[in-house]
């Protein structure tokens, strides 16, 4: 097979002294943290469409990355030579999982059905690929938001019939990632909201988008895919105002129509700062109310109110989020995907590369960070004893729900004007960059 990255030998890890720059310094995958190894812990994960597909294209100009798997006419032998490119990559990180949309990996035909065929002749090479690397599918998902037939929106279109084009999409997506073996399978809501409410019926486009999501949970039970299912919330961009806002709200929706237990939530770090959130924040709410699913591994840009999608590289933030998600048990079935792109002058195919390799670090960073943190119980501490309270005889009645607002009335009237105490925010700050 032809190698498509020649000046690339495989990463490994050489320790913090090395120089080199193409090695890990702490991604040491069989290193085991808190019982398992990082490599159970990371999951990483190379997205196809950012990392294969994208060519540094922005609303001000086309592309300026020219790769040397994409030069052909032929849409199906692109499509083919992308796919070897990728695994040759994959393999050369030493990442155990990749993700893609439909559309990445096979281009679209003139109808439905010979686009499905694109599909089947693609998958069927990644299938004997996985099984030749070992690399497997973290998660597949629909691209239903490129296309000019879903301009407003997929389930949420106010036309039945591109409702029905996005149904048997996302079902051939579903017979592909089970097919694969795929852990996961992500529904981001592309073009799920609106650009003016004049013209929009929230109310029924909500009730389409659930109903969407509730057939798909029927077809994925009838083929027998096990797989979790994840949200992916986005607050806005492409639309003004996305329906899966942010972690809160998408729960909200998965509770109202009944969908809650079949769904967990991807959260990417650009989108919950893009919602008014931190990283840390999104990840906490989820595992506060147990649907922490898997995460899209990126940053944005602090100056710059869009999606970015850029390399992680903040260790205090990877320091955070890994503490959340150690303390939630894991990733289960989920992933670090880094849904990340390079930036338009990083045109060398090496880029990608520094760029997989730096962000890899920054999460074992922040892995063994975050394990020392809960190693040491520095704030289990500093919490368990914010929250004395709570064992005492008055906090036990609130929390087993025996008193009401007469006896707490009560208590007060008897006890006085409660005590207060310090939250210690400086001394929680100075304590975790000991362990940055
Ligand atoms: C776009 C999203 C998208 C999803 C998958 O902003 O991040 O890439 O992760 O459709
Ligand atoms: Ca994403
Ligand atoms: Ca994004």
């Amino acid at each position: 097979m032809t190698e498509y990255f020649p000046e690339v030998n495989s990463i490994v890890y050489e320790g913090p002294e090395s120089t080199n720059t193409l090695a890990f310094k702490h991604y040491n995958p069989d290193q085991v943290v808190l019982g398992k190894t990082m490599a159970e812990h990371l999951r990483f994960s190379v997205c196809y469409w950012h990392t294969l597909k994208g060519l540094g294209g922005d609303p001000f100009g086309p592309g300026t990355i020219i790769r040397n798997y994409n030069q052909h006419e032929d849409p199906m032998t692109v499509a083919d030579k992308t796919l070897e490119a990728a695994f040759e990559l994959f393999t050369k990180l030493g990442v155990g999982f990749w993700c893609f949309h439909d559309r990445d990996i096979a281009p679209e035909a003139d109808n439905l059905t010979e686009t499905n065929k694109r599909l089947d002749i693609i998958v069927e090479k990644a299938k004997k690929l996985q099984d030749q690397t070992g690399v497997k599918l973290l998660w597949g998902t629909t691209n239903a938001f490129s296309h000019r037939r879903f301009m407003a929106g997929a389930g949420t279109n106010p036309s039945p019939e591109v409702f029905a084009y996005a149904a048997s999409q996302i079902k051939k997506a579903l017979e592909v990632t089970h097919y694969l073996g795929g852990e996961g399978y992500v529904f981001w809501g592309g073009r799920e909201g609106y650009d003016t409410l004049l013209n929009t019926d929230m109310g029924r486009e909500m009730d389409n988008m659930a109903r969407l999501l509730q057939m798909a949970v029927d077809y994925k039970k009838k083929i027998g895919f096990t797989g979790q299912f994840y949200i992916e919330p986005k607050p806005k961009e492409p639309t003004k105002h996305q329906y899966d806002f942010d972690a809160g709200n998408c729960h909200a929706f998965l509770q109202k129509y009944g969908l809650d237990k079949d769904f967990k939530l991807n959260i990417e770090a650009n989108h919950a700062t893009l919602a008014g959130h931190t990283f840390q924040h999104e990840l906490a709410y989820c595992a506060a109310n147990n649907i922490l699913g898997s995460v899209d591994a990126n940053r944005g840009d602090m100056l710059i109110g869009w999606d970015t999608d850029q390399f992680p590289t903040n260790i205090y933030d990877a320091t955070l989020a890994m503490y959340i998600i150690l303390k939630a048990g894991g990733l289960a079935t989920g992933g670090l995907n880094f849904d990340a792109k390079v930036r338009r002058q990083s045109i060398d195919p090496v880029d990608l590369f520094y760029a997989h390799v730096g962000a890899m670090d920054t999460f074992a960073r922040g892995l063994k960070n975050a394990a020392r943190m809960i190693e040491d119980k520095t704030f289990d501490k500093l919490v368990a004893e914010r929250y004395s309270g709570w064992a005492g005889e008055l906090g036990r009645n609130i929390e087993s729900g025996k008193v009401g607002f007469e006896q707490l009335e009560q208590y007060i009237i008897e006890n006085g004007e409660p005590r207060i105490n310090s939250g210690r925010q400086e001394l929680c700050e100075n304590l975790l960059n000991d362990y940055i």
